[in-house]
């Protein structure tokens, strides 16, 4: 049996344009932590070894110190053998930041860099690796191409690669595309590939448990709208050939939040700040409050409540309200300027009746032909009168 920690992403150095300098310093601190906690978990759940598959680093010029200081945080755990997998953002070329002074002079001896395309028996007589390092950032070949068929001294067979799962028919991006069932046609126990920021498919739902190719993600979170990073893979293979088990295991410190709210009110404000008031360990939560929709004039004046609240007094390790897609209702004046009359006014003003709760500006018969559909027919005029705006607020940009 051998079980191994599949990890890829840590993308080291990378930068966070809307983090000021000193939060920045510590978003890139969180990762580096990352590494180490996730060692420390491979190490207390007795595993045989860690497998990084690629972008480790965010490009091959990253900073020296934080090369040396990544080497340190696994060398500094010398009983867990890892290895290490070049992938688009630090290929192995000729500047790649595995072939810098740093990393060559004094690799810990715990760490093996994956920098051949050639099976490479692990010591323990467990099993095989198949290293598929990149060695270049774009290429249309598949990575995994050159692995060869089984054969009974390999073990158990296990792929390493950085690219993009074809799992989309047409596909035809430079990523280093990895075939849908490549793990079948190479006759691996398992694949653990990098690139993909969230940890898929899911391990636990039952579509893959019979799965042997899986993206972990990154162990940190890298920005907004990431569905499911945050993770490593805890992998568990009895013998060749049989399925793996495989657990997702939460590391990450950071966490990144998003709201959005809807044509907002001072209702909805209110009570997303209460919401927000009682979020767990604000000071790991990176949040972003998105406003969409129309809003009255009126309901400025709780905006900026809220915005002063989220960004300087809120303990989050960085909030921010971007209010960008967000348009103020037309004003009594502005309506009269664009509808002065006609038709148009006059179902215009119909409208805001009934969104006002006036029933006898109901259209006849409406209780019997629209009430399934419609059964507030003032939020339904408010929501017809806010697409009618957003449509003035367009015409205006045009
Ligand atoms: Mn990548």
């Amino acid at each position: 049996m051998i079980r191994f920690l599949h990890t890829a992403d840590f993308q080291l150095g990378m930068r966070t344009e809307y983090l000021d300098r000193n939060k920045a310093t510590r978003f890139r601190a969180a990762r580096l932590q990352a590494v180490g906690n996730l060692m420390d978990l491979a190490i207390s759940r007795e595993a045989d070894l860690v497998l990084c598959a690629g972008d480790l680093f965010e490009h091959n010029g990253v900073d020296r110190k934080l090369v040396s200081d990544f080497l340190s945080t696994l060398g500094s755990r010398p009983g867990m053998p890892v290895y290490l997998l070049p992938g688009n953002h630090d290929p192995l070329s000729a500047d790649s930041v595995y072939r810098s002074d740093v990393f060559q002079k004094q690799p810990p001896s715990n760490v093996t860099l994956l920098s051949r395309r050639e099976p490479l028996k692990l010591e323990s007589g467990k099993g095989t690796l198949y290293p598929c390092p990149c060695f270049q950032a774009d290429s249309y070949d598949d990575p995994t191409d050159w692995i060869e068929a089984r054969e009974d001294s390999d073990g158990i067979r296990i792929g390493v690669a950085h690219g993009n799962w074809s799992l989309v028919i047409g596909d035809t991006r430079s990523d280093h595309p990895i075939p849908t069932a490549a793990a079948t046609s190479r006759q691996l126990d398992y694949l653990a590939l990098g690139h993909w920021h969230s940890t898929f498919p899911d391990p636990s739902a039952p579509a893959s448990r019979e799965g042997r190719t899986f993206y972990s993600g990154t162990p940190e979170p890298t920005r907004f709208g990431e569905r499911d990073s945050g993770n490593v893979l805890l992998v568990e293979i009895e013998d060749p050939g049989a399925r793996p088990s495989v657990e997702t295991i939460r590391v990450a410190r950071l966490r990144h939040q998003e709201e959005t709210i809807e044509s907002p009110s001072q209702q909805t404000l209110q009570e997303l700040q209460a919401r927000l008031q009682k979020v767990e360990s604000p000071e790991d939560v990176l949040l972003r409050v998105r406003l969409t929709g129309l809003t009255a004039l009126d309901s400025l004046g709780p905006l900026k409540d809220l915005q002063l609240w989220l960004e300087d007094e809120s303990s989050f390790f960085h909030a921010v309200l971007d209010r960008t897609k967000l348009l103020p209702k037309p004003s009594d004046e502005e309506l009269d300027q664009l509808a002065p009359g006609g038709f148009l006014r006059a179902t215009l003003d119909r409208l805001r009746r009934i969104a006002a709760g006036d029933t006898a500006e109901l259209p006849p018969g409406w209780t019997e032909s629209w009430r399934d559909q419609e059964p507030d027919p003032a939020a339904a005029a408010r929501r017809a009168l806010e697409r009618f705006y957003l449509r003035l607020h367009a015409g205006k940009e045009g």
